[in-house]
């Protein structure tokens, strides 16, 4: 599975006005790239500092405030002072023809004006960016900041209830039927986790194949990550049989993908990612 292409909007400089940046990111979204936005003025330093953190393979540089000539070419400088000048360097903003060829003789590797298709943008970047060799894929461990929830699955959720609320004392936090899944969910908060109980709604879901041939028992586990698409990057270039290309919608509206049991031992692996730590577009 190729990776998404991540890239770096960055504004240096004290202009204000981020309209026409936040509209590139979106519109690079949209042609499948992970983009991160620095937010308003930013210095050279802070924006190499991010894209090395990050580990971006484009910056995108818009400017407003009419020093692009100093600020473009610096950040370009430090990346090399960095040795991190792999990374391609694109600018736009309302920047005079004079400047253009300029800048372009200083690194900046195309300058866009106003107007510029968001397709021209994205292809630019697809066809000039340095492939990455498999040896310098991102890091290899996921990045897990908890147990979210363990998935059991019930015929009746009314059956099993009564043990967790009953014997237990568990409380039930939500419930809801997600029809992508083809599942009725039960949460229940146990201490820093939760227990998800699952009751198939039609005979082809997961669930329904996994009563079918196993019966009740532990479907599940589930570990809360930062940003799901990475996790699941992390685990196909490991080697492991993820099931999703990328997140889909899972209970509580959260992004969920899967890895194969088969790979993890039996029991299958999900990554979930809270809308709210930062929605995906
Ligand atoms: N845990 C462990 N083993 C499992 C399993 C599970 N959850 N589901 C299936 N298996 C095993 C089966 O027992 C079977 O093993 P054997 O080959 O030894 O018989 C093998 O995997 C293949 O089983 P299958 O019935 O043929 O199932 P499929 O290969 O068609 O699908 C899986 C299995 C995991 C790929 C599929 O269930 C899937 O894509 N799951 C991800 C989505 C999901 O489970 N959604 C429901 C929960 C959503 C939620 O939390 O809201």
């Amino acid at each position: 599975m190729a990776q998404p292409l991540r890239v770096l909007i960055a504004k240096p400089g004290l202009d204000g006005h981020d309209r026409g940046a936040l509209v590139i990111a979106q519109g690079l979204r949209d042609e499948g790239m992970e983009v991160i936005y620095t937010g308003l003025r930013q210095t050279p330093e802070q924006i190499v500092n991010t894209a090395i953190q990050e580990d971006v393979a484009c910056i995108g540089l818009s400017s407003l405030s009419g020093a692009h000539l100093e600020l473009f070419p610096e950040v370009v400088r430090l990346l090399k002072e960095q040795q991190a000048d792999d990374i391609l360097v694109i600018g736009g903003g309302v920047i005079p023809e004079e400047d253009i060829a300029v800048l372009e003789a200083q690194g900046i590797a195309k300058v866009f004006t106003p107007g510029t298709r968001i397709e021209t943008v994205a292809e630019f970047i697809r066809t000039h960016v340095r492939l990455r060799p498999l040896d310098e894929s991102p890091a290899a461990s996921v990045t897990v900041l908890g147990l979210d929830h363990v998935g059991i699955a019930v015929h009746r959720l009314e059956d099993a209830l009564p043990l967790y609320t009953g014997l237990l004392g568990l409380k039930v936090t939500h419930e809801e039927t997600v029809e992508d899944q083809g599942v009725r969910v039960a949460f229940l908060a146990a201490g820093g986790t939760n227990i998800e109980l699952l009751e198939p709604v039609r005979d082809s879901s997961a669930v329904a194949k996994f009563l079918a041939k196993r019966g009740p028992g532990i479907h599940h586990i589930a570990y809360a990550v930062p940003d799901v698409q990475t996790a699941l990057n992390q685990a196909n270039s490991a080697g492991y049989h993820v099931l999703d290309e990328s997140p889909r919608r899972g209970a509580h509206g959260k992004w969920v993908a899967f890895v194969h049991p088969k790979d993890t031992f039996g029991v299958l692996m999900e990554f979930c990612q809270s809308s709210q730590a930062g929605d995906r577009t």
